[in-house]
């Protein structure tokens, strides 16, 4: 198949690019380079070194034959989105090209409104784009967990069936997420359901849970291959953030007590969840959700776990939650769609993690260590008034 992968100079896409490179899709990938802007603003780089994105193309062929194609833009840029689909005629995009950092979003007014802009209009650009150019295309999207929150009932995949008042629906399962980019996914989620709906598109949205872990079989193979690997306060994740923690003997950073709990994934089953989608398009018209995410764990339990595997001592240290979070909550998340097309979970009780220390230990030198401790807070702008 043809696989435009947007976004693919981030921390997901490019992996995921090299995965269907490899299985044998023609493959191209699509970004603006935003995040890279993000490091410079934040004064934060990626953990591990990361090339250009022409290096990595050039590595890539170098090493396994194989030519993964670039386009170098922005989805805003509707005139140059157009013009990458209709050049390169997908049969399947992958949408990996958000401001994806719940902090960043929370950051002032500026950053809320720039990550919704962003979000929001990219994707509706593309759906644009896919209606216009060729309505087959299927649209694979990645979405979150967050998109749900912490509701008090069983959590489905996407659609919730409703009796009221002794009728029945099948309707968009209520959202209540927390932050202003958690929205944006919101949003982005209710306009494809819409352009399925009234264009007949096809799309995928995969509300992935907190992704954890560096390398994949591809991204191993060669060092100018390398993913980023994020440890600030504002765009690295909890899971990765206690690693690089434990390994630089710095506390664990656990936001309020750690009873809240979310949905986990290895950036291995990532990049596997997006072939299985691609590889098995949704029908025409059909606006199919899976829950990406392949175990759920409390904060703390997290902590724990990290503490336990690492080969020294650790300590866990309990920081006012900067964030507005449900304390403790039920969570019961179905997630049988992705298992039921062949996924094959590697868990957290793999050996994923001892890996994890190997890689932060030798690029431990790169950190800011005024990155490690989180500032932004949830409720800045009324603290501010
Ligand atoms: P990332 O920031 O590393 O990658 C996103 C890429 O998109 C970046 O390279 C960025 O430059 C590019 N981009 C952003 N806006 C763009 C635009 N307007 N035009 C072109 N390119 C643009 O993020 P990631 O961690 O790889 O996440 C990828 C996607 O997966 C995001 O949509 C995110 O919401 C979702 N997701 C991530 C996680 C996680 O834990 N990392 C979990 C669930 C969902
Ligand atoms: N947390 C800590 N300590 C830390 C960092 C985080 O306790 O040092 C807690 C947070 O309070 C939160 C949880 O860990 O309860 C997850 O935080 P996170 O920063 O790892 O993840 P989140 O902000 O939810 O965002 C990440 C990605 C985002 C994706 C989301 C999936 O950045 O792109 O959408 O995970 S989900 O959480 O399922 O919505």
């Amino acid at each position: 198949m043809r696989v435009l992968v947007l976004g693919g100079d981030g921390y997901l896409g490019w992996p995921t690019a090299l995965h269907l490179s490899d299985k044998g899709h023609e493959v191209a990938v699509l970004d603006n380079f935003a995040r890279r802007q993000y490091d410079v603003e934040l004064g934060a780089e990626s953990l591990v070194p990361i090339e250009d994105l022409s290096t990595r193309t050039d590595a890539w062929h170098a090493v396994s034959g194989k030519r993964i194609e670039r386009y170098e833009g922005d989805l805003l840029d509707a005139e140059f989105l157009f013009g990458a689909v209709r050049e390169f005629r997908p049969s399947a995009i992958v949408h990996f090209a958000e401001q994806r950092s719940a902090p960043y979003s929370m950051i002032d007014r500026e950053h809320a409104v720039y990550t919704q802009h962003n979000n929001v209009v990219g994707n509706l650009n593309l759906l644009y784009a896919i209606a216009e150019i060729d309505p087959d295309i299927h649209l694979v999207k990645l979405g979150t967990m967050g998109e749900y929150g912490t509701p008090n009932i069983d959590i489905e995949e996407g659609w919730l069936e409703v009796e009221h008042n002794g009728r029945r629906d099948r309707m968009l399962y209520p959202k209540k997420p927390g932050s202003f980019y958690h929205l944006s996914k919101v949003h982005d989620s209710h306009n494809i359901e819409f352009a399925c709906r009234i264009w007949e598109l096809r799309a995928t949205d995969l509300n992935q849970g907190v992704v954890y872990g560096q390398q994949t079989p591809q991204t191993a193979l060669d060092p100018r291959l390398a993913t980023r690997f994020d440890y600030d306060a504002v765009f690295g994740t909890v899971l990765n953030r206690f690693v690089i923690q434990a390994v630089l003997g710095q506390p664990l950073t656990v936001y309020g007590k750690g009873g809240q709990t979310r949905g986990l994934i290895d950036i291995r089953d990532t990049v596997e969840c997006i072939r299985l989608a691609v590889e098995n398009p949704a029908e025409r018209g059909e606006f199919r959700v899976f829950n990406q995410m392949t175990e759920s764990m409390s904060v703390r339990r997290i902590a724990e776990v990290v503490a336990d595997r690492f080969p020294g001592p650790v300590q866990i240290e309990n920081l006012d939650n900067p964030r507005v979070e449900q304390p403790e909550h039920y969570y019961n998340v179905k997630h049988t769609g992705l298992i039921g097309l062949g996924l094959e979970p590697h868990l957290l009780s793999d050996t994923l993690i001892e890996s994890m220390f190997d890689i932060v230990g030798a690029n431990k030198h790169r950190v800011n260590d005024d990155r490690l401790r989180p500032t932004v807070r949830w409720r800045g702008a009324v603290e501010a008034s």
